[in-house]
């Protein structure tokens, strides 16, 4: 049977600047922190680097008209802050600016909605030098650039993100130490998630005091669907605790204003949060227009024991964890197919996340931000991309979201991951997400037939019967 989504419904597909853009010495761009760590040896798969990615820098104009042809209502992108503020403070760049006001301007001519992330992990790299996000003056940073940010493009921008999956900024930069900045240490991960929290409010304060009142303004999380492998209570205090670590501590302070109490009984032998300053929740505490969730992959776990031993929960980092406080927490592989990053397919993840966000938070629209997969994608022999894979992951996907609409869900739209081939993180470009391909050798773009079945939906509003 083929199903209709809402009208209004924002269909659209998402990037991030380093992934992306190439063009890191250019225009007075200034190093990241990705910058930094593709060049520490062993960090990135075979050494890759952001230095060219899809070079979109300078295809910004053929890309846009792939969106156009595609028929995408919105596009999600993220603003490089060390292109537009190098250095991470002082004045803007308005070279920086500018590729952005021309990115915007050719959107808004092909009808396609902007939809900005101010930060999706590219922390200027003076700011990391300073301190990074384990320093509370980050955040004060942050709001600068916000301020800066939508002084340039509030004029013609309406969708704005403050944070992407802060989780990951927190605890793979600074837990497990698989994603840039690359440190492992456990304090400094709790104090980069508050002070991520802290400049999430401080930066959504800076938004809303520059932008027309019409602008939104949200937050991308990454919440964990995260599953007890038993009903055991070993296991569900298990789940419990890496539900409070991966989702509580981002939507408890941002939404209710405070944080969780089991979270800080579960980290008190490693910190006092004493970082947490009277005032900060109340600044946190921002109200939203919608949140973005970005799903792809339920996690199982259970508690330790001896024949399910603690390890690894497919982040990597070694003996380095992602999850302080966790230590007797047991990752599992659930069931099923699995994606090219060897990520479970389950799209139940997806409808019970929105679920759960629709019964806690009840009025807050939900925006899917992120949802994709990467496979061993290639050409045959006429240069065709077949990827059924992909779309079967789309659509399962899908009937997810518009069952979760049928449940009551207020889901306003959503942003598949990604619109092109890009640098996957440590994975370097050996993982394909894109619904575009991209020929890294030429540049040459060629939509997969996944982008030729998205672009049906996007047109109809329709989920044909798979
Ligand atoms: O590529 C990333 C993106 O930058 C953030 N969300 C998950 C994607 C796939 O790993």
């Amino acid at each position: 049977m083929t199903v209709n989504f809402p009208p209004g419904f924002l269909w659209g597909a998402a990037t991030a600047a380093y992934q992306i853009e190439g063009a890191a010495h250019e225009d007075g761009r200034t190093p990241s922190i990705w910058d930094t760590f593709c060049r520490t040896p062993g960090k990135v798969l075979g050494g890759d680097t952001g230095d060219t990615a899809t070079d979109h820098y300078h295809r910004r104009q053929e890309d846009v008209r792939l969106m156009a042809d595609l028929g995408l209502g919105a596009y999600r992108f993220s603003v490089s802050w060390p292109r537009v503020q190098p250095g991470g403070r002082g004045p803007a760049s308005q070279a920086g600016l500018d590729f952005y006001r021309a990115l915007v301007d050719d959107l808004l001519a092909h009808d396609i909605r902007p939809v900005v992330t101010l930060y999706h992990w590219d922390l200027p790299q003076e700011l990391e030098s300073a301190g990074g996000w384990p320093e509370r003056g980050t955040a004060h940073r942050f709001a600068d650039y916000a301020h800066l940010v939508s002084e340039a493009l509030g004029d013609r921008v309406e969708l704005w993100t403050t944070l992407n999956e802060p989780w990951c900024s927190a605890f793979l930069g600074y837990g497990s130490g698989v994603h840039a900045p690359g440190r492992t240490n456990a304090v400094a991960a709790l104090r980069a998630a508050h002070h991520l929290n802290l400049a999430h409010g401080l930066g959504a304060q800076a938004l809303r005091a520059a932008l027309p009142s019409r602008a939104q303004v949200s937050v991308t999380l990454n919440p964990s669907a995260v599953r007890a492998l038993t009903d055991a209570p070993p296991d569900l205090d298990a789940q419990r605790r890496v539900d409070a670590l991966s989702t509580r501590i981002f939507t408890e302070p941002m939404l209710r204003g405070g944080y969780p109490a089991d979270l800080f009984a579960d980290t008190a032998s490693l910190t006092d949060w004493a970082f947490v300053h009277d005032g900060d929740p109340g600044v946190i505490r921002h109200p939203l227009d919608s949140l973005g969730v970005n799903y792809y992959a339920p996690s199982l776990v259970s508690a330790a024991t001896d024949s399910h031993p603690s390890h690894d929960d497919g982040h990597g980092g070694g003996d380095a964890s992602p999850w302080p406080g966790a230590g007797q927490v047991a990752f599992h592989r659930p069931p099923g197919k699995r994606t090219a990053m060897d990520w479970s397919v389950d799209p139940t993840g997806l409808h019970d996340l929105l679920m759960r966000f629709t019964q806690e938070f009840p009025g807050l629209p939900l925006m899917v931000t992120e949802n994709g997969a990467a496979y061993d994608d290639k050409p045959d022999g006429q240069g065709v991309v077949h990827d059924p894979e992909r779309i079967a992951y789309l659509h399962a996907h899908l009937d997810a979201v518009r069952r979760a609409i049928a449940d009551g869900a207020d889901v306003r739209g959503y942003f598949l991951w990604s619109l092109l081939d890009n640098f996957e993180w440590a994975y370097g470009y050996s993982k394909r997400f894109g619904a575009v391909y991209v020929d890294y050798a030429t540049q040459v773009r060629t939509p997969k037939s996944s982008a030729r079945w998205y672009s049906q939906v996007v047109r109809t509003g329709q989920l044909p019967p798979y």
